[in-house]
């Protein structure tokens, strides 16, 4: 594994760690290393996404949900994160395990097919995701020391070369993997429709995860996770150079209109025909699709 500086179209560099050819974060690389022996426990829950497409939000749904209560410990996201600790740091943690992953499906532990873990699976309109990861990417300085242009960011993340790989391969690989493991149970929930209707998907969730609540503690759960209550309570972690919170940012559906001049959502628009050719998902870029 090397430590690498990847440029962008205007020739400013986003650190990177490489691993076996892949880029991710420059996390201490033990944790990849070690990703085949995880043990993993009958009642873990994995919240499975590419980076930015909402994982924050959706596991502290999924804590309070296992908990059954919206007055859970305080925690961070990372602190489930598979990729960044060892097997020590997992094993302290108390069942039921909400766990969390931005690798793709065959990177998991084979234990998560032995034991068929509960996977949900989280997708985001890539438009909006990848103007969310430029600004990880500019507003976490001290991992990838970035302070390039969106315009030639744009070039970069498209081509899939940024951590975790490209989002195209990524989706396509986890589209065919939910095909292929039908015993493996996956929930797949959408950005857009949490924002949309934030109880039916809430609902869903505890659906899938065998849990019969009542309506307002539920609701209770929206709430608690609401970007407003969660930017309040977490958005100190994590901010960028200029003090604003990078993992609770805007929180929208369509932000990317801001940002996408009309030739590069052209551009995008090509690109992810030919990308995702064959494939069923599909995406929506505002609220009214
Ligand atoms: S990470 O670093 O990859 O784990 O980031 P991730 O949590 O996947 O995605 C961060 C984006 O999710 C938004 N977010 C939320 N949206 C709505 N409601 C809630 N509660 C919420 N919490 C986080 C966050 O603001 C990031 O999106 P952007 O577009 O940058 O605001």
């Amino acid at each position: 594994m090397t430590s690498v500086k990847i440029p962008d179209a205007g020739g400013d560099t986003l650190t990177f760690l490489q691993i076996q050819g892949r880029l991710y974060p420059s996390f201490p690389p033990e944790a990849f290393m070690s990703m085949n022996t995880f043990k993993m426990r009958r009642d873990d829950v994995i919240v499975c996404a590419y980076p930015k497409s909402g994982t924050h939000w959706v596991w502290e749904i999924v804590r309070m949900l296992q908990a059954g209560t919206t007055e859970v410990e305080p925690a961070e996201k990372d602190d489930g994160m598979m990729e960044l600790f060892d097997q020590d740091h997992f094993d302290q943690l108390p069942s039921p395990r909400v766990l969390n992953s931005h690798l793709l499906f065959t990177q998991l532990p084979p234990e998560v097919t032995q034991k068929k873990s509960k996977l949900i699976f989280l997708s985001r309109n890539p438009k909006d995701l990848f103007v969310s990861y430029y600004h990880h990417h500019t507003g976490l300085a001290d991992l990838y020391n970035y302070s390039g242009k969106w315009k030639n960011y744009l070039p970069l993340v498209l081509d899939g070369r940024v951590d975790y790989g490209s989002w195209f391969d990524y989706m396509r690989e986890w589209e065919k993997a939910i095909q292929n493991n039908p015993d493996v149970p996956v929930l797949s929930v959408m950005y857009e429709d949490i924002k949309e209707d934030p109880y039916k998907e809430v609902r869903k969730i505890s659906d899938f995860l065998g849990k019969n609540y009542p309506s307002d503690f539920l609701h209770r759960v929206c709430d608690s996770c609401s970007f407003s209550r969660m930017r309040e309570h977490k958005g100190q972690y994590d901010t960028s150079p200029d003090g604003l919170p990078v993992m609770y940012r805007k929180g929208q559906v369509g932000d990317w209109k801001n940002w996408f001049t009309v030739s590069m959502s052209e551009w995008f628009d090509r690109v992810y025909v030919d990308k995702m050719e064959g494939s069923k998902l599909k995406f929506r870029y505002t609220l009214e699709d």
